[in-house]
């Protein structure tokens, strides 16, 4: 059979609304490595098999559906999240009426969080709950007349009476040793470009040694929350096969929570001193899981960064968030993370449900007052099923309120949740005052400056210049009086460093 799976095109809110500077860089960075395993397996089974990712190569409806007729399939999937949910639903409708008599399936995370809103719309014929290699691979089997829909797992598909019915539930996969690597092949490898403080070594591929997350922080989504994870011989494996087959040399690995289990990371680690694998790496962290000799193990293995969600500077909100976390362990964890040289970066978000002007400033603060390489700030957002979501809905106008509900605002770059006591605008205005308060410091800047090496490092600043006026000012382009308004936060700031040197004996 002829499949050919989709990563759907970003809809117009996103494409060509305010935060497009942001799209761009944040949503299609590195490649779908959810449609690249369903489409691994599919190759294992003998299927013909082609892929196209829509928001990287920035095809709009008509061009996606023309690259998707070209391939004459028998079958379509389309991956979708809620954010781009809308966009999903409008490809959908083109794809039916361009071929009508192609399956399309519906998978990824919006169809699982809610099937039966997802499945309301009629251009999706199946859709597929949860991880889809193995469903697809028997779906594939319904329409060659060798299987019956109903006998395969983990589906949804609407009745003749428009009813929307599950199959099944299909059990958590835990033998993901036994997956095939990513069809990586499938998609051009230069499609994707990192954000110029994430960018060390080109190429960059991402890749996954764990699925799931054994936390529950009440803003994630925990419909995946069983963690698994892959045997740490195997992984290193996977990553020799990027290097020989592609000249990887540098990988994001973008587990939920790379590093779960200190034993399993350290045994990663000594697996690629072991063998002298050359390429450099990044994973995500949380503050009390890593120490200083599992950092400097990390560090010795070509770790140039590790991530670490610390989401506010503010104990009480650190609580409400169900973070299991507090502001001493953080500071420890960023500063044994500086000191081993792992450039550390953290992300918070501003407009929790508990947040107050205090609470984001006390954030702001924290953030400037730990040995932080990098931030990547986010405005909370309600998505559904999230713990955060079923609060709202017992107990929401205790909270706040929700501004915008449409699944294309859910981008995490504009406020759709605002608590009392602010209004949405100062939402924005702090966003942008923590970025410009971090990054405006000659600190941050000697740090930035450390790892420029050449022209072509300068150049990606240049080139990202629209995603930073975007980040500090909520402008579209850079301008002159924001040139003026940095080297006066600039001097502010330095100012104010001078004084903390002296107050340290500096
Ligand atoms: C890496 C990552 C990214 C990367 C790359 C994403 C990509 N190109 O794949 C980047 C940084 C670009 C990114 C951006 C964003 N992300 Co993100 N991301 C992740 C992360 C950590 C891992 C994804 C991954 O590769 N998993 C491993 C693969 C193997 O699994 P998978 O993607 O889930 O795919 C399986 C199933 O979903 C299913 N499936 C997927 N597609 C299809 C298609 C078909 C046809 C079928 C049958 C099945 C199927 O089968 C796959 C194989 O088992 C997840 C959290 C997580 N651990 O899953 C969040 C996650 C997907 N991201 C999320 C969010 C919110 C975002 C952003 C909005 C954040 C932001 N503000 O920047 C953007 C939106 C991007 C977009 N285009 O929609 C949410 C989505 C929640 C939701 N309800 O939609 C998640 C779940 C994080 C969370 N816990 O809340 N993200
Ligand atoms: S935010 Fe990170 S640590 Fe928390 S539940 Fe989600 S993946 Fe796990």
């Amino acid at each position: 059979m002829r499949i050919i799976l989709v990563n759907p095109p970003l809809d117009s809110v996103l494409r060509d609304g305010n935060v497009d500077p942001v799209t761009s860089y944040l949503f299609y960075n590195s490649a779908p490595l959810g449609l690249l395993y369903i489409a691994a397996v599919l190759e294992q089974q003998g299927e013909t098999v082609a892929c196209v990712d829509a928001a990287a190569e920035k095809l709009d409806i008509p061009a996606t559906v023309r690259r998707l007729q070209e391939f004459k399939p028998d079958i379509i999937g389309i991956g979708s999240t809620t954010v781009v949910f809308d966009g999903t639903v409008e490809l959908g409708h083109a794809i039916k009426a361009a071929m009508p008599d192609v399956v399309l399936v519906l998978g990824g995370y919006h169809v699982t969080l809610l099937p039966e809103e997802a499945m309301a719309h009629t251009c999706f014929d199946v859709g597929v709950i949860h991880e889809g290699e193995h469903a697809m691979a028997e779906l594939v089997e319904v329409y060659t007349g060798d299987r019956k829909l109903e006998e395969i797992e983990g589906l949804v598909y609407r009745l003749d009476d428009g009813t929307v019915h599950h199959t099944p539930h299909r059990k958590t996969y835990r033998k993901l040793d036994e997956l095939p690597y990513p069809a990586r092949h499938l998609l051009p490898p230069n499609l994707y470009k990192p954000v110029p403080v994430d960018e060390h070594a080109m190429p960059k591929f991402a890749m996954v040694s764990s699925r799931g997350c054994p936390h529950a922080c009440a803003f994630c989504q925990k419909s995946r929350s069983g963690y698994r994870s892959r045997d740490p011989i195997l992984v290193v494996d996977e990553i020799e096969h990027m290097v020989r087959d592609f000249g990887v040399r540098d990988i994001a690995f973008v587990d939920s929570l790379f590093c779960a289990n200190k034993r399993r990371v350290m045994k990663i680690c000594d697996e690629i001193i072991r063998r002298g694998v050359k390429v450099s790496w990044t994973c995500s962290s949380r503050v009390e899981v890593v120490d200083k000799e599992m950092l400097q193990k990390m560090k010795d293995a070509g770790c140039w960064r590790t991530r670490f969600g610390v989401e506010s500077g503010s104990d009480e909100v650190l609580d409400f968030i169900s973070k299991g976390i507090t502001k001493e362990k953080i500071r420890n964890a960023i500063t044994w993370a500086d000191e081993v040289g792992l450039r550390p970066k953290a992300f918070f978000m501003v407009g929790h449900m508990p947040d107050t002007r205090e609470t984001i400033e006390e954030t702001i603060q924290f953030a400037k007052s730990i040995p932080l390489h990098d931030v990547t700030v986010q405005i909370n957002t309600l998505l559904p099923k999230t713990p955060q979501m079923e609060i709202w809905q017992r107990e929401g106008s205790k909270w706040g309120r929700l501004i915008n509900e449409s699944s294309s605002e859910k981008s995490f770059w504009e406020p759709t949740f605002v608590p009392w006591g602010l209004e949405s605008q100062d939402v924005i205005d702090y966003h942008r005052k923590f970025y410009r308060e971090f990054y405006f410091r000659p600190v941050t800047l000697a740090r930035h400056l450390e790892g420029l090496e050449s022209w072509r490092d300068v150049y990606k600043y240049l080139q990202a210049s629209n995603l930073f006026s975007f980040l500090f000012y909520n402008a579209e382009k850079p301008s002159l009086s924001m040139v003026k308004g940095f080297f006066t936060t600039l001097r502010r700031n330095q100012r104010g460093y001078e004084s903390s040197e002296r107050a340290h004996g500096g």
